[in-house]
């Protein structure tokens, strides 16, 4: 058996083993969000929290607090709120 083919089995070996046991990459979902990696636009979501197609926590009155930590979910858009998600008057 020459060396050039030895070779070539051996690469032809090595694809096929290393193709059966390197994990499967494409559908992983690190924050478990049920957004894969691939095209989740926020991979750190906190868990529990409702996420929109893109797997970033949703906000429903936009005030930059995620609705899983908005104690007032329904502040007026152009009102200051504190962490909680409620106005400071
Ligand atoms: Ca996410
Ligand atoms: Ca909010």
């Amino acid at each position: 058996m020459s060396k050039i083919y030895f070779s070539l089995i051996l690469v032809f070996i090595v694809t096929i083993f290393v193709g059966c046991v390197a994990p499967n990459t494409a559908n992983i979902d690190t924050d478990k969000d049920g957004v894969i990696d691939a095209r989740d636009a926020c991979p750190s979501t906190p868990a529990l929290a409702l996420v929109n197609k893109y797997g970033c926590a949703l906000d429903s009155d936009m005030d930059g607090v995620i609705d899983l930590y908005d104690k007032c979910p329904n502040t007026p858009f152009s009102d200051l709120v504190n962490k909680d998600g409620c106005s400071v008057k």
